[in-house]
């Protein structure tokens, strides 16, 4: 152990209070922003299992968001589909902000859809054909401008373009459809708003994706301008890839805006923060807490989930208390403390103390932060108790629809 026992200074031999107020600095500063999505009926491509209280408008999506921001008090923003929440496009931002104000729940981050219409069976923005690129990127356009007038920051972008068989696209042709692509895009930015490039290896194409890892983001929104930024989706990584090194590295880079959280066993599974591997969102949230309070205000944390098994309001509320959780977990680790260790190579008392951070149980102390918040102090009991969830089954119920299709 070395000096080890000399090392016991820092959060371990802090005081209750110290610790607190630590703690409540920390939950201060995490938000998280819900999608739309994931109040809809979704599923697999095997089909959905319909929900009776499944969102199928964007009013009771809003509704739900609503219920999830007044009980958790940290989702001030809903995430929008374009086509699935604003199939008018422009003409519904009205509608969008009368919603926003009648429920409590700005408008967040808009996403485009270039996956849908029938013309994009070969890619979108890097489809061989100029006519059916043009209609993606005013596609694009218009998202900029739907995202500008609801006074949204962020227009994220996952592409779903790629091929499924050697030889039978040019790569190289469809990286310069897309520079072009995005540079027209973030030129029509406003000043305040900025364009992030999600990645993905695969799926729906299952040879090459054209944006299919961190690296070709992150070239792409070099090329598009100074306020695009890389989006990283926790499902979208082969499964040994080493998803915090990533997030290091953009922070290094400072190219770094944002989060899909989600958890995964296999693939892109949209189950729910930390439901499979919670130590991974700890690591990622550990290298954001390394990085400091002026990077922070510059990554946008969302969800970016489909709950087709689990209640789709319980599973929202479940995610976002794992998230405050697991960020609070992050933030207790003692930094300095970890950095001597790591200096003088003290491998097994630095993993210790990180480890031991991850295992703290910081339920009680989240739990005084939401009382002094003026928020239940345990968000699922307060949904069972509200009645909410029967309400919007009763109601939405007989419709039973599955009109609104989404496959997040
Ligand atoms: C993708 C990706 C995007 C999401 C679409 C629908 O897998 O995660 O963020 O918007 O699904
Ligand atoms: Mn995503
Ligand atoms: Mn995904």
């Amino acid at each position: 152990m070395g000096n080890g026992n000399h090392e016991k200074a820092g959060n371990s031999m802090k005081s209750e209070s110290a610790l607190l107020e630590l703690a409540f600095q920390a939950l201060d500063s995490f938000q998280i922003e819900i999608p739309s999505w994931g109040f809809a009926n979704t599923g697999t491509r095997f089909g959905k299992y319909l929900q009776a209280g499944a969102a199928s408008t964007l009013e009771e999506k809003f509704s739900d968001a609503g219920q999830v921001q007044k009980l958790t008090g940290v989702t001030p923003t809903l995430a929008l589909h374009v086509l699935w929440d604003l199939p008018n496009g422009v003409d519904d931002v009205e509608a969008v902000h009368s919603l926003a104000t009648r429920y409590g729940v700005a408008a967040g981050s808009i996403n485009p859809n270039l996956f849908q219409d029938q013309e994009y069976k070969y890619g979108s923005l890097c489809n061989p054909s100029t006519e059916i690129r043009e209609r993606a990127v005013a596609h694009m356009l218009d998202s900029v401008v739907i995202a500008h007038k609801l006074g949204s920051r962020d227009v994220s972008l996952w592409l779903p373009d790629g091929s499924n068989y050697p030889g039978t696209q040019s790569i190289r042709r469809r990286i310069v459809w897309l520079e072009d692509a995005l540079r027209r895009t973030h030129n029509a930015l406003a000043p305040n708003q900025r364009l992030l490039v999600e990645y993905k290896p695969f799926e729906p194409a299952f040879y090459h994706t054209d944006i299919g890892d961190w690296g070709m983001s992150a070239h792409l929104a070099n090329a598009a301008g100074p306020q695009a930024r890389v989006l990283v989706d926790t499902g979208h990584h082969y499964a040994t890839q080493n998803i915090e090194q990533i997030v290091a590295w953009l922070l290094h880079l400072d190219m770094l805006g944002g989060f899909h959280f989600n958890d995964r066993r296999y693939a892109d599974d949209d189950l729910t923060l930390g439901s499979i591997d919670p130590y991974q969102i700890f690591r990622i949230f550990h290298e954001i807490h390394v990085a400091g309070r002026l990077a922070l205000g510059q990554i946008a944390f969302m969800i970016d989930q489909s709950h087709n098994l689990k209640g789709k309001m319980e599973a929202m509320v479940q995610t976002v208390c794992a998230g405050q959780e697991l960020w609070l977990k992050a933030a207790l680790v003692d930094r300095d403390h970890l950095a001597r260790l790591q200096d003088k190579c003290e491998l097994v008392a630095a993993e210790e103390l990180f480890r031991g951070a991850f295992w703290r149980d910081v339920r009680p102390m989240v739990k005084e932060w939401r009382r002094a918040r003026g928020l239940p102090e345990d968000p699922l009991a307060a949904l069972a108790a509200s009645g909410y969830v029967q309400r919007i089954s009763r109601e939405r119920g007989a419709r039973m629809s599955s009109t609104v299709s989404s496959y997040a």
